[in-house]
């Protein structure tokens, strides 16, 4: 494949996946069997929007706005851009998330319709209308008031996938406390630096939660984050009943869910939030640092969520939608919380994920729901292509319509089987590229407008200006690999980064400088775009991996790594791995007095989990005597990665400090 101009941030594995996807040449058409009643009829009607997008980009998001949310006090302007990167959507409205999704539905007469479904992994079973989420909303919104939070204050989220975790969600945003969740899985180490990072004020966990055949001792994280006093700024904790696991509780700190809730009144009016008032902050990993805390704000995420949803995922009024992410996750944010219930949709919610011992549990539910649109990430696809055709074959998965992935590059043979084997033949798979900093999807097609072609996220959608570039900021020829940046602000677009501006405006914006010193965003990602600019992701270009669809920084890792006694040096990359996409390789130097063996090996992985979190472990650890560095004294990723791919380490190697380190790691 000569005619396409690599770049040097492309491993070997993301050039062949271009070549693979280059040999692609399938397109399904829209299809019929799509939304009776679809919101984008057809390509003419796509390319009428993309068109008046493009052409005034203002009226084309305030008529959104005004069409799509309730406003206690319409917006002045549309997008103040006037200190970039730092942009202002809907400057002078107030709004509020939670009228969005559920006062206004409730006065519509929907207060009957199911909300939210949801199974338990034992398999208990919750269906909640929109009038009972309201009321459970507003009684936890008083509650939160009871404990002392006020606008402004920032509540965390430390809990499994249950019903209170959406009502927390909600409640935190009827008051206008903004909220952060953190996902279940990471370790109470990396939940401390997050409820410091953020300031928390309250803690929402529970007694634990089901997850696989374990149960997750939720609780007892909270605790030891907060021991000996190292979270000062947190006051409370609440704590959902779930498992009955024996817990302990610190009078006067902590309270029951069902102690405190019940009996709060369901009166709570929704706080008038300005537009870019904090809805939320989500941690993610990035290549340096720390992970940053990713800021939403209240108007612009609430429409791009919505839009999004409405777009994409075209939910008719008597169906039902399963998104199959965690609340901690931005995606579980967007696509399982916000979106469906601003569209005032069925948005069904389940505890477990799929595991060894009950590999038809998805397909199960499909049929016992009727799931009609099902969105998971590819990791789960493989993984289900792998046990074979057999177990979806015993279940009836015709109320499928529509499927959806999103977290990670899918591989044309995965989209295919998906399509196939869960759709049936007959279901559109729609592609969705984006991340926790665009708040919602950028890049997929629309069912019933654009043809898809298996392994690409297609076009980006109305409104968002696509492009790939060089490192100077150019645009690149059709077929060549570059970084995929967007050249716009769109509404849903993250504010900043908690408490380090800087640190957003460099890490996003001044990445790739552009000649005519125009702002661009850099996603991190690389990708090429085809004769029919159709867009094809080929993963991160920067030191973040991507396990099992979960972002995580490689410096993260060896930071953990290397606060073990007895580790003097890490080095994390990523290595292709046919299920999770990709698995954690850590090349490691021990401290002088200290001696390599399969015992460390082991300590040093269960010391990853209790730093960050299971989802960090390392698949493999090597131990050498040194790193390869630069003169300069960078470690070389690049000749790491094809070590660990057990490939021959090829490209320029002649600012290697020490050769002989090369062959070491080689042996
Ligand atoms: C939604 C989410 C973001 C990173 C992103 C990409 C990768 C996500 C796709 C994808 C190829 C996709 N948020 N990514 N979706 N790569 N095709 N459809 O995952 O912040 O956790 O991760 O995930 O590398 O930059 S995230």
């Amino acid at each position: 494949m000569n005619h396409i101009d690599t770049f040097d941030f492309m491993s070997s594995e993301q050039s062949a996946r271009i070549e693979t996807v280059l040999q692609e040449e399938r397109i399904f058409k829209p299809s019929q069997f799509v939304a009776k009643e679809a919101t984008i009829t057809g390509l003419d009607q796509y390319q009428q929007m993309i068109a008046s997008a493009k052409a005034d980009p203002d009226s084309f998001w305030g008529k959104a706005a005004l069409a799509e949310l309730h406003w206690f006090k319409p917006f002045d302007s549309v997008l103040d851009w006037s200190n970039p990167p730092f942009a202002k959507w809907f400057d002078g409205g107030t709004t509020n998330v939670t009228y969005n999704c559920l006062d206004r539905h409730i006065l519509n007469g929907k207060g009957e319709k199911t909300a939210i479904i949801w199974e338990g992994e034992p398999g208990d079973v919750r269906r909640i209308t929109y009038k009972q989420l309201f009321d459970e909303v507003c009684k936890t919104a008083n509650a939160l008031k009871d404990l002392g939070i006020k606008k402004g204050d920032l509540v965390a989220l430390y809990m499994p996938m249950v019903p209170e975790a959406a009502i927390s969600m909600l409640a935190c945003a009827r008051i206008g406390a903004p909220h952060s969740v953190v996902f279940g899985g990471f370790s109470s180490e990396a939940l401390r630096d997050r409820l410091n990072d953020g300031q928390a004020k309250v803690v929402i966990t529970a007694d634990g939660g089901f997850r696989k055949d374990k149960i997750i001792s939720l609780k007892d994280a909270v605790d030891s984050a907060l021991a000996n006093k190292s979270c000062p700024s947190v006051e409370s904790v609440l704590v959902v009943k779930r498992t009955n696991e024996n817990i302990s509780f610190v009078p006067g700190r902590d309270y029951w869910w069902h102690e405190l809730i019940n009996s709060k009144s369901n009166k709570c009016e929704a706080e008038h939030m300005e537009s870019e008032d904090r809805l939320f902050v989500l941690y993610t990993s990035g290549s340096t640092g720390k992970p940053k805390g990713v800021v939403h704000t209240t108007a612009g995420y609430n429409l791009w969520a919505h839009l999004t949803f409405k777009w994409i995922f075209d939910v008719q009024e008597n169906e039902v939608y399963w998104c199959t992410a965690d609340v901690g996750w931005i995606t579980g944010h967007s696509y399982i919380v916000y979106g469906p219930l601003s569209n005032g949709s069925t948005t069904f919610m389940y505890e477990g994920v799929p595991r060894p011992s009950n590999p038809g549990a998805f397909w199960e539910i499909i049929q016992k729901h009727k799931i009609n649109i099902f969105y998971t990430a590819p990791t789960a696809i493989r993984a289900f292509m792998k046990s074979g055709r057999g177990i979806p074959d015993q279940y009836d998965l015709s109320s499928l319509r529509l499927l959806g992935t999103v977290g990670e590059p899918i591989n044309p043979e995965a989209w295919i089987w998906y399509r196939e084997v869960i759709g049936q033949g007959n279901c559109p798979v729609v592609d969705t590229w984006w991340q926790t900093e665009t708040g919602g999807v950028m890049i997929s097609p629309i069912p019933n407008a654009v043809s898809t072609k298996p392994g690409s996220a297609t076009l980006p959608l109305p409104g968002i200006e696509v492009d790939i570039v060089n490192a100077a900021g150019e645009s690149v020829q059709t077929d060549q690999g570059g970084y995929l940046v967007i050249k716009r602000p769109w509404p849903g677009m993250m504010r900043t980064v908690h408490g380090n501006s800087k640190r957003f405006r460099e890490t996003y914006w001044e990445y790739l400088k552009p000649k005519n010193g125009k702002f661009i965003y850099f996603a991190g990602d690389g990708a090429r775009r085809d004769n029919d600019g159709y867009y094809w992701i080929m993963g991160r270009v920067d030191d973040v991996i991507n396990v099992s669809g979960h972002r995580l920084g490689t410096m993260e890792i060896e930071s953990a790594l290397v606060s073990h006694a007895s580790v003097a040096e890490a080095a994390v990359v990523g290595k292709p791995d046919e299920l999770r996409g990709e698995s954690i390789v850590a090349f490691v130097t021990l401290e002088a007095d200290k001696q390599f063996s399969d015992n460390l090996l082991e300590i040093l992985k269960s010391h990853v989990v209790k730093e960050i979190g299971a989802i960090a472990r390392p698949e493999e650890i090597r131990f050498t005597n040194a790193l390869p560095k630069t003169r300069s004294g960078k470690i070389m990723r690049r000749l790491l990665r094809s070590l660990a791919a057990g490939e021959d380490v090829k490209g320029d190697t002649s600012t290697l400090e020490d050769k002989n380190v090369l062959d070491e790691l080689r042996s």
